[in-house]
């Protein structure tokens, strides 16, 4: 079916819109750091040790949320349908197969996370928008194509996430930025759906009117009650009753329901570094297939940065020794440069260091970013502040400035409160 119903100002049918979701992401960054959570119930969420009685649940692994415990449930609720592992195990009266890992949380490691996955995210897409933690738009119209190329690149970003970071995302691919974020809860975890501009209506005909984006399960239940079940209920629902009943939110969510929306994809949130990391086929001591490579993709990254016209002021190189060993070096300059021959020259004296080694795997990354061709203010905010953090700076997963989140430096922090934001 073509575009029929798009409202005025709608960006054409030519709009191909991504949205990414994390799987069940802090519990998914714990098990980054501790192996033995992984394929095990884990809960995430604050108030659950002993002599503490109140706190909520952040998130639940997948296996956890078959017992019952979801976000923002109370943590006694949780603890009534998970006990903890340990208490299971001095208890003998409970089972330890039903019980589950407790974690509190940790923001800043979250953070480091999130941030390997945005960059991934802004080297796929050059419109992302940044909506939560582990959430974001991509705008793919001048990348791709409908059908089997769309499919291959968001197979590729999937994996890509999985490999290098090694948590699984959830995509979710349709002309508009409400179906695609529909689309990408539609089959998680590790989901990929893909709803082509003639499909929206009958994609959201039969989902419960639960999944249309803004309508929480208390505007739902109250939907029901009016005798709307579904979304295609919803999109065929009375405008001007739906208004009555939830004012302007109503007619949004009605249209929604349509497959109409005409927003597009506004760029908000920076890259926080650009990487490139690549792997030998067998891990190799030959040093000049080692230099040869560092010294491509040192290229491949300030050959990034210049397209983005960002300037970058430490370079830091990634070397993965036999088993599975990360090594991170990073070197901070004196003032933000755009040097493609410097960042060569980084790379390789960091690279001294590991003389002789075996390496798998090499990578080299620029960070503490400028983007002085953009905007000004963020360039003042940038320039107030880069001194103190770019001691801190280094290439791992750890490279956050104490209690900041990465790249506050950049722009101002979007905060918690933009993590439910209606977007
Ligand atoms: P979500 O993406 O909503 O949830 P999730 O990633 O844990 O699970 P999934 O996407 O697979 O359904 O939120 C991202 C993170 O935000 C989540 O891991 C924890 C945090 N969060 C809260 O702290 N409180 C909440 O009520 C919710 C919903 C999320
Ligand atoms: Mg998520």
């Amino acid at each position: 079916m073509p575009q029929r119903g798009r409202l005025p100002g709608a960006s054409g049918p030519d709009q191909i819109v991504c949205h990414a979701d994390i799987d069940c992401f802090y519990a998914s960054c714990e098990r980054l750091r501790e192996s033995a959570l992984r394929g095990e119930p884990v809960v995430v969420g604050m108030g659950y040790e002993p002599g503490t009685t109140n706190g909520a649940v952040a998130t639940a692994s997948y296996e956890a949320r078959e017992f019952g415990v979801e976000s923002a449930q109370a943590i006694s609720q949780a603890l009534d349908a998970l006990p903890r592992k340990i208490d299971a195990a001095k208890a003998d009266d409970q089972s330890v197969e039903k019980a589950g890992f407790y974690r509190p949380v940790d923001m800043e490691y979250y953070e480091s996370v999130a941030s390997d996955i945005k960059a991934i995210l802004h080297e796929r897409a050059d419109t992302v928008r940044e909506v939560s933690i582990d959430e974001a738009y991509l705008d793919l119209t001048e990348r791709v194509e409908w059908g089997g190329e769309l499919r291959s690149f968001a197979a590729e970003l999937k994996a890509e996430i999985r490999e290098e970071v090694g948590v699984t995302a959830s995509l979710g691919i349709a002309p508009t930025m409400s179906a695609a974020k529909v689309a990408s809860d539609h089959d998680k975890p590790d989901g990929l759906v893909v709803v082509e501009p003639g499909d929206v209506q009958s994609f959201f005909s039969d989902l419960d009117v639960e999944e249309v984006h803004g309508v929480g399960p208390v505007t739902a239940a109250e939907m029901r009650e009016m005798g709307i079940e579904t979304a295609g209920d919803l999109a065929t629902a009375d405008p001007a009753r739906l208004e009555a009943a939830f004012g302007e939110r109503g007619r949004r969510v009605h249209r929604f329901a349509r497959g109409e929306d005409g927003r597009e994809v506004e760029p908000k949130g920076r890259p926080k570094s650009f990487s490139r990391e690549s792997a030998f086929t067998e891990a190799t001591t030959d040093e000049e297939r080692q230099r040869e490579r560092l010294q491509t993709l040192a290229e491949a990254v300030a050959g990034r940065a210049d397209q983005r016209g960002v300037l970058y002021q430490t370079i830091g190189i990634k070397v993965v020794t036999p088993p599975f060993d990360v090594h991170t070096r990073a070197n901070s300059l004196s003032g933000p440069v755009a040097d493609e021959e410097l960042v060569v020259d980084v790379a390789t004296e960091l690279f001294e260091e590991f003389d002789g080694e075996e390496i798998r795997k090499l990578g080299v990354r620029v960070s503490n970013l400028s983007f002085g061709s953009e905007s000004q203010p963020s360039l003042a905010a940038f320039s107030g502040e880069t001194d103190a953090d770019s001691e801190d700076e280094s290439v791992d997963a750890g490279a956050v400035s104490k209690g900041q989140p990465i790249g506050s430096d950049v722009e101002p922090p979007e905060g918690q409160s933009s993590l439910r934001d209606f977007d």
